[in-house]
């Protein structure tokens, strides 16, 4: 099985060019699955589900999703096995632009839409530095050299990414997306003992772990303060 991790930040497209994604690799004759995590609410399982694609949700509540991912992403490979995809594809929400769901040795895409503002490539942190694939959406609804100038910014912040424009509405660049993706010598049974391509920030402190009192004697862990020098 393939497995692929695509991720980007919200309402940038991902569900859109996943399904037209799907649809390049059904025309393969290819059997593709989604697990789909969020953190509090999600209903692209419905759009999965009219489409035909078996679909799974994971919702991470209160923890990171990126964290949430990583300790489930075993169980979501077995889920796929069973099955029996040719291809498993992640989407995640990437709503905590410290962390990112990419693995080492498996197919990572970054999702981004040409109007998120030109310096949100490297507002996004490891989702986007660390993505071997980087999709650009939304290019319908700006100018070419809008086009340029964000796909320019986009490859300072990756410079060894692959950056592909995909058309979420019409698909056009999703065929030449699972050509990409798709590889017939892959044949992943697990994900034990690969590795995280980013660590996840160590970032335990007392609001972590659910205080919500203000005030230094509240504060425990891993505080850090802005330096004020002498404006306060
Ligand atoms: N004009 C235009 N709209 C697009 C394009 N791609 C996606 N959209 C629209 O953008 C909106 C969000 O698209 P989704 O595919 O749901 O985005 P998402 O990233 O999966 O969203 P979440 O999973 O909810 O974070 C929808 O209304 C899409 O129709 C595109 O290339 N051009
Ligand atoms: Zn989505
Ligand atoms: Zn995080």
């Amino acid at each position: 099985m393939n497995l692929i991790s695509i991720s980007g930040p919200p309402s940038c497209g991902k569900t859109s060019v996943i399904l037209k994604t799907i649809e390049a690799f059904k025309e393969k004759g290819l059997q593709v699955g989604v697990v789909k995590f969020d953190c509090l609410y999600t209903d692209d399982d419905k759009l999965y589900e009219k489409a035909g694609v078996p679909v799974k949700t994971g919702l991470s509540g209160s923890l990171c999703p990126d964290h949430y991912f990583v300790s489930n992403i075993e169980e979501v490979v077995q889920w796929g096995l069973a099955r029996s995809l040719d291809v498993l594809i992640t989407e995640s929400a990437g709503l905590c632009n410290r962390c990112s769901p990419y693995l080492k040795n498996v197919s990572s895409v970054c999702v981004i839409d040409n109007l998120s503002g030109i310096n949100t490539p490297k507002k996004i942190g490891p989702m986007l530095k660390s993505a071997d694939i980087v999709v650009i959406t939304k290019g319908d609804i700006v100018s070419q050299a809008e086009r340029e100038v964000f796909a320019s910014k986009v490859q300072m912040a990756n410079s060894k990414a692959i950056i592909l424009h995909v058309n979420g509405l019409n698909g056009q660049g999703a065929y030449e997306l699972s050509g990409l993706l798709y590889k017939e010598s892959e044949n992943l049974t697990t994900v034990r003992g690969l590795e995280l391509r980013y660590p996840m920030p160590s970032a335990l402190c007392s609001y972590c772990l659910g205080e919500k009192r203000i005030g230094e004697e509240y504060q425990l862990g891993n505080v850090r303060k802005i330096d004020w020098g002498d404006e306060i």
